[in-house]
């Protein structure tokens, strides 16, 4: 968003489960991202996309139109509270359950001594899985549900509500959870081929994975 903005900014990545730093840091709360500009702090994604517009109204995170911005506001607000927990809580019963992940996640994070981090990070894991209130009931439901919300995404693309072309806080808001979901090797297969798969790719390339397989297959959602 800083970039569709032309903002220059410096960017921090911090090693998983150190999110809570944030509050340390004086952000009011314990989730990245987290954006400090022009004097203020700033946390979520949806309250920087706001600020945004506010310091820089051009190009519009946010139509101008009411009725316009409701429908970006409710695909935007769908994408952070619903869609974004699919993969999150997938990913958190599995960094709970399954060793060999959380060497993956320390690697990939370039700590040293990966192998030995995963097996000492069980707890942590298993205090984010509750925070999450993620269990294997709640990824099989996941799973099931992944299709239709999907199917959601692409009609949202079919009407224009989510653009490439102009990309709107929504935009950045869903295709980042469907970008997510690609990356894992296990959820991928319900994304493949559909119409938001390359806009997600296209938009957010690069993330780091692909995240290795941790479900067992009643636990996979179908693929198309
Ligand atoms: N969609 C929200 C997501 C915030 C969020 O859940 N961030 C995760 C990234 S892993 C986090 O910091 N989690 C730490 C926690 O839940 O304590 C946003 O964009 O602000």
């Amino acid at each position: 968003m800083l970039e569709l903005k032309g903002l220059p900014y410096e960017a921090t990545t911090l090693p998983p489960g150190l999110q809570p730093v944030v509050r340390l840091l004086g952000f009011p709360g314990v989730t990245v991202p987290a954006l400090a500009i022009d004097g203020r702090k700033v946390l979520g994604s949806r309250a920087i996309a706001r600020e945004l517009d506010r310091l820089e109204p051009e190009p519009r995170l946010f139509p101008a139109g009411p009725a316009a911005r409701a429908k970006v506001e409710e695909a935007e607000r769908w994408g952070d509270e619903v869609l974004q927990s699919v993969p999150r809580r997938a990913f958190r019963w599995g960094l709970a359950h399954d060793n060999e992940l959380r060497a993956w996640l320390a690697r990939a994070a370039g700590i040293p001594a990966a192998g030995l981090v995963g097996r000492l990070s069980t707890p942590q894991a298993l205090v984010f899985a509750r925070m999450s209130r993620t269990s294997e009931a709640r990824v099989r439901a996941d799973a099931a549900a992944l299709p239709g919300m999907l199917d959601r995404v692409d009609g949202w693309l079919a009407d224009g509500t989510l653009s490439l072309d102009e990309p709107n806080a929504a935009t950045f808001q869903v295709l980042s959870s469907v970008a997510a979901i690609l990356n894992l090797v296990d959820l991928r297969p319900a994304v493949e081929g559909r119409p938001c798969a390359e806009p997600a790719d296209t938009m957010f390339p690069g993330l780091p994975g692909p995240v290795p397989s941790f479900l067992s297959p009643e636990l996979r959602p179908a693929g198309r």
